[in-house]
C-alpha cells in the first residue's frame, strides 16, 4: 500500500515532475558537471521554477461575485509571523485524490466544482443539501488569518475566508444524540483519477467531537487571499482546524455528517500508529520517524519552533483538560 507521508519530500514528488527536474538540471550542467543540487532547498529551488502565474490560473479562480474579498474578522485580523505568498501555497499542495506529490496544481485541470451541493446529514433535526450559491447567501463571509501545519513539518499563515462551522451545525440543528461530525470528500474517479484506487479508503473522509466542530476557531473555508479557493485548496468548500494537523481539514466537501459514534477516517484507518483521531499540533509528539519540534514556512523557508496546539491553546485547551 502506498504511503506518501512515509516518504522524504524530494521523494514524494511525482515521477514526472522528478523527470524533468532531472533533465533540467542535466541541460543546466548541474549534473553531470560534478555540482552537487541536494536537499529540500534544491527541490523548493525547483519547485519555484513555474512562473507563479501559471500556478495559479491553473487553480481556476471562479468569479468572486460580490461575496469577496470578505471583511476581516477582528479577532483574527493578525499572525505572529508574515502571511504565506500565494503562489508559495499554490505550488505546494497535499491532495492524495490527484496526486502523491506537491504540484497538484498541474492535475486539477479536470475538476468540475461547479455546480456543487453539500449536504448536511445524520443526527440532525433539519437536514438539509446547499447548493454553494445559498452558502454563500445564507452565512455572511468572513476573513480570518490562521497558521496552518501539516503533520510532514511544513506550515503557512493563510487568510482564508468562510463561515464559522458552528453556524452551519446550529442551521441544520443537532439533534441530543450527536457527539461526532464526519467530513467526507467528493468522489469522481473520472475527473481524479487516484480515487480508483481500490487500496485505499476512498472518499477521503475525517471527523471531530461535535465540542471540537462548534468551537469559535472551527471554519468552513469556501475562499483564500480574497477570492474563492483555487481547486488545489479543496475548492469550493473545505474545512479548516488549524489547531490540528493538516489531514484533519477535508477539501472538497460534499458532505458533513452528525454521528453518535466516532467516524473511522481516512488516514487513521491507512496508519493508525502514526495518525491518530485527535491528531493535535504537539511539538512534544513526535511522528513515529521525525521530529515535530520544529516547522518550515512555505516560501521563505523559515525555520519555527511548533507550538502546542499550534498556538491556539487558549480557544482549544479547556476541550481537552
Ligand atoms: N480530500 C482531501 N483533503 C485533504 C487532503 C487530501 O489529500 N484530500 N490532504 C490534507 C492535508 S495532509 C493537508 S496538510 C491539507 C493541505 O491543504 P493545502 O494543500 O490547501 O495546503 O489538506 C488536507 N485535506
Ligand atoms: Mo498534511
Amino acid at each position: 500500500m502506498s504511503r506518501p507521508w512515509n516518504l522524504p519530500e524530494r521523494e514524494a514528488t511525482p515521477e514526472a515532475a522528478a523527470l524533468s527536474r532531472r533533465q533540467w538540471l542535466k541541460r543546466a550542467g548541474i549534473i553531470g558537471g560534478g555540482t552537487a543540487l541536494t536537499g529540500a532547498g534544491g527541490l523548493a529551488w525547483w519547485l519555484k521554477q513555474a512562473p507563479d502565474e501559471e500556478v495559479l490560473a491553473a487553480g481556476g479562480v471562479a468569479n468572486p461575485g460580490v461575496a469577496y474579498p470578505a471583511k476581516r474578522h477582528p479577532k483574527f485580523d493578525e499572525l505572529d509571523r508574515p502571511l504565506t505568498e500565494e503562489a508559495a501555497a499554490a505550488r505546494y499542495c497535499n491532495f492524495y485524490e490527484f496526486s502523491s506529490g506537491k504540484s497538484v496544481w498541474q492535475v486539477v485541470g479536470p475538476f468540475q466544482i461547479t455546480p456543487w451541493k453539500l449536504e448536511v446529514t445524520g443526527l440532525v433535526a433539519k437536514p438539509r443539501t446547499f447548493d454553494m450559491d445559498d452558502l454563500l447567501k445564507f452565512f455572511p463571509l468572513e476573513e480570518r488569518l490562521y497558521r496552518h501545519r501539516c503533520v510532514e513539518a511544513w506550515a503557512m499563515a493563510v487568510p482564508w475566508t468562510g463561515l464559522p462551522l458552528a453556524a452551519l451545525l446550529r442551521a441544520v440543528e443537532p439533534l441530543p444524540g450527536a457527539k461526532y461530525v464526519r467530513f467526507v470528500s467528493f468522489n469522481k474517479p473520472e475527473e481524479a483519477p487516484r480515487l480508483r484506487n481500490v487500496s485505499l479508503p476512498w472518499p477521503y473522509n475525517e471527523g471531530l467531537t461535535l465540542a471540537e466542530a462548534t468551537n469559535e476557531l472551527a471554519f468552513l473555508a469556501t475562499g483564500m487571499y480574497g477570492h474563492p479557493l483555487l481547486k488545489q485548496h479543496g475548492a469550493p468548500v473545505r474545512l479548516v482546524v488549524p489547531w490540528k494537523y493538516g489531514f484533519k481539514s477535508g477539501k472538497s466537501l460534499e458532505k458533513i455528517e452528525l454521528t453518535d459514534k466516532q467516524p473511522a477516517t481516512f488516514w487513521n484507518t491507512l496508519a493508525p500508529h502514526e495518525y491518530d483521531f485527535q491528531a493535535n499540533v504537539n511539538p512534544d509528539v513526535p511522528h513515529p520517524r521525525w521530529s515535530q519540534k520544529t516547522e518550515r514556512m512555505l516560501g521563505t523557508g523559515d525555520v519555527r519552533p511548533t507550538q502546542h496546539f499550534n498556538g491556539y491553546g487558549e480557544w482549544v485547551g479547556g476541550l481537552y483538560s
